[in-house]
């Protein structure tokens, strides 16, 4: 260790060796060991007799799901990799939730419903977070909307108690206290997307601003 420590070669610096030996950290990426907070706003107060979940737009009806019909959802684990345009990349996530396809079973979406707009929490703020994502990068066995990260309770200020994580584009799609969606059949562009960045947001392609 002394000897790696001499040669400046830390425990982070490692990591970003090895994670880009494997393919892992895309361009114009650093590895980090923590996990930053980074949000827009206030961290909202979770109440669970008052949070519901709601979907429309395009979809057969319009739904509402209830914190203890929400939470009866089956659940998954992932394991994954977060990369956030500001070029931190975190790696080896372990999340447990609520599978984007588990939700998805239950609505039935319009065959023209090719994008959704993801909404955060919106308490006073009359337009909250929200983020337009295309319903195919949803639509995956690693998308999820998260309860857990390493065996803990999701803390407030990462988005706690639901957060969405969509793994394979970069972090501002993966919305924190996640209380809906909206699905449309033209992208529309939600907060980030507005104020420049990408609609899409490959970190692989670094889709950062357009
Ligand atoms: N509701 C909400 N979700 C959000 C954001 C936000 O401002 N509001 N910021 C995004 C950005 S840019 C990043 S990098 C990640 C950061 O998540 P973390 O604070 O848990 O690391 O949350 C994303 N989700
Ligand atoms: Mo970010």
């Amino acid at each position: 260790m002394l000897d790696k420590y001499l040669r400046g070669e830390d425990e982070r610096s490692l990591l970003e060796k090895k994670m880009r030996a494997e393919g892992r950290l895309p361009p114009g990426q650093s590895a980090s060991l923590k996990w930053p907070v980074l949000h827009e706003g206030e961290v909202p107060r979770f109440d669970p007799t008052t949070w519901d979940f709601r979907v429309g737009g395009l979809v057969a009806e319009p739904l509402r799901w209830t914190w203890a019909e929400f939470e009866a959802f089956p659940r998954v684990e992932v394991r994954s990799d977060f990369h956030c345009v500001t070029r931190w990349s975190t790696f080896d996530n372990l999340w447990e939730g609520v599978g984007f396809r588990e939700v998805l079973r239950r609505l039935s979406p319009a065959p023209e419903a090719r994008f959704v707009m993801v909404l955060g929490h919106r308490g006073q703020d009359p337009h909250g977070y929200t983020t337009n994502v295309p319903l195919v990068d949803l639509d995956r066995e690693d998308v999820l909307f998260a309860r857990r990260n390493r065996g803990q309770e999701i803390p407030p200020e990462h988005g706690g108690p639901l957060r969405l994580v969509v793994p394979h584009l970069y972090a501002w799609k993966s919305c924190k206290w996640a209380r809906g969606l909206v699905f449309m059949d033209e992208d529309r562009a939600g907060y980030w997307e507005r104020l420049g960045c990408y609609r899409r947001g490959d970190p692989f392609q670094e889709e950062r601003f357009s």
